[in-house]
């Protein structure tokens, strides 16, 4: 099975937790793109009814518009009733890194207003410890004096081994997030010891919008593999 066809598992096993009536926050990514197509085939079909959608990104918002689902924002619908989103990597305790996707602000106040948060993600996302996979663990920074929070950023995880990067669009000029902000990327030569405590402190410089870390926000993963789906629970 190629990583395209694990992502499509995934995202069909997530769409068994959606019911007519929901309120959904719809995720960014390509796996998340996966469920977003599914939903909107069961909404034409009739077998799902009474859906709004709240999405994670401008692009999400358009590839769901495309489909027809019905889109609403947090302002008219401070709960929901379900997220579904990829992830970038998932450690044991089904604590996440996501937004390299580049949509991690918006994604986690949709899903941190959510009852239930369920990830879907190929095999690949699984690490022992977050910052693990060496690949960039985003953190959304004001546009204001970037380089500064980018050097405060590095400084704080110096001894454990750390590249800092701003993230470039393809036209190597700075990418900038649907909420008009930057993005520092931060590389970790070993995982993170203490999430927790690197999130707050992460948290705690001004001009820092949100970071990557995803902790106990999870209520289920759905992971898609060679050996099947397996769902991890809280
Ligand atoms: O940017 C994000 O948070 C995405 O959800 C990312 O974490 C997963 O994207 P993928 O499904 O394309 O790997």
């Amino acid at each position: 099975l190629t990583q395209d066809e694990l992502k499509k598992l995934a995202a069909g096993k997530a769409v068994d937790y959606v019911k007519s009536g929901m309120v959904l926050g719809l995720g960014t990514g390509s796996t998340a793109a996966f469920v977003v197509a599914k939903i909107g085939e069961l909404l034409q079909s009739g077998q799902l009814t009474d859906i709004v959608g709240i999405p994670t990104s401008k692009r999400t918002e358009e590839q769901a518009r495309s489909l027809g689902i019905p889109l609403s924002v947090l302002d008219d619908h401070p709960r929901l009733d379900l997220a579904i989103d990829g992830a970038d990597e998932v450690d044991p305790d089904l604590n996440l890194v996501k937004g390299r996707g580049g949509a991690l602000l918006r994604e986690k106040m949709v899903e941190a207003a959510s009852e239930k948060f369920v990830v879907v993600a190929d095999e690949t996302k699984l690490v022992t410890g977050l910052g693990g996979s060496k690949l960039a663990m985003p953190v959304e920074v004001v546009q204001f004096c970037w380089k500064y929070n980018l050097v405060r950023l590095k400084e704080l995880f110096n001894e454990g081994g750390v590249e800092a990067k701003l993230r470039l669009n393809e036209a190597g000029k700075p990418y900038v997030t649907d909420n008009s902000n930057y993005i520092v990327d931060l590389y970790f030569e070993n995982p993170i010891q203490d999430a927790y405590a690197a999130g707050k402190e992460i948290s705690a410089f001004e001009g820092v919008v949100e970071h990557g870390l995803f902790l106990d926000m999870a209520t289920a993963v759905i992971i898609a593999g060679k050996s099947g789906v397996e769902v991890k629970a809280k």
